[in-house]
């Protein structure tokens, strides 16, 4: 009995999420994939999912889950959601997605409390990285912490470790450079 209903439980709260899910042939039903700055690149280094659902509490929450098979460097590599849907060149994702009222979007001040900052990601020997964390930042769904707002959004992953600025406003402390950036597709 406990396990029947265990799985009602978990089949409710499947059946209340939005999901969002990268498919080959469904590059822009949300979700996003990755792919290398600079160069034209057209062969993706990896990609990222996102569900929202809700809490016990009824607050908003977003699971990311990020997944990188090649192209980045062994190590730690900082992750955000940043400011506009734009990755050529990756400079026009602009800064990391804070929205108002107090919007700072500076990558490397008020940082880590950007709404979109995230954890590193971890890149192993193989080059192989999987980040998966839950943010209360933002939503998927309409409303003042959406992602989907006017320019929307998109993933950038950095060359260095996202050190969290300790020490407060010191330039590249999130992570400096952009390795990495993929335009997240509404759903
Ligand atoms: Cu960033």
């Amino acid at each position: 009995m406990i396990i029947n209903k265990n799985i009602l439980g978990l089949l409710l709260i499947a059946n209340s999420c939005l999901v969002s899910t990268v498919q080959a042939d469904e590059p822009k039903k949300g979700g996003a994939f990755i792919y290398l700055c600079g160069e034209e690149n057209t062969t993706p280094i990896g990609t990222a999912t996102l569900v929202e659902h809700s809490s016990e509490e009824g607050i908003k929450q977003v699971d990311v889950n990020l997944t990188i098979t090649s192209g980045l460097t062994a190590g730690k590599h900082g992750v955000h959601i940043h400011e506009a849907a734009v990755c050529t060149p990756c400079g026009d994702a602009k800064g990391h997605f804070d929205p108002g009222p107090e919007s700072n979007s500076n990558p490397d001040g008020n940082h880590p409390y950007h709404a979109g900052d995230l954890n590193n990601v971890n890149i192993d020997n193989n080059g192989i990285g999987v980040l998966q964390t839950t943010t209360s930042r933002v939503t998927l769904s309409a409303g003042p912490l959406s992602i989907f707002d006017e320019n929307g959004s998109a993933f950038i992953i950095h060359t260095n470790e996202d050190s969290y600025c300790p020490e407060g406003v010191v330039k590249g402390c999130a992570g400096g450079s952009r390795d990495a950036c993929g335009i997240i597709y509404p759903l």
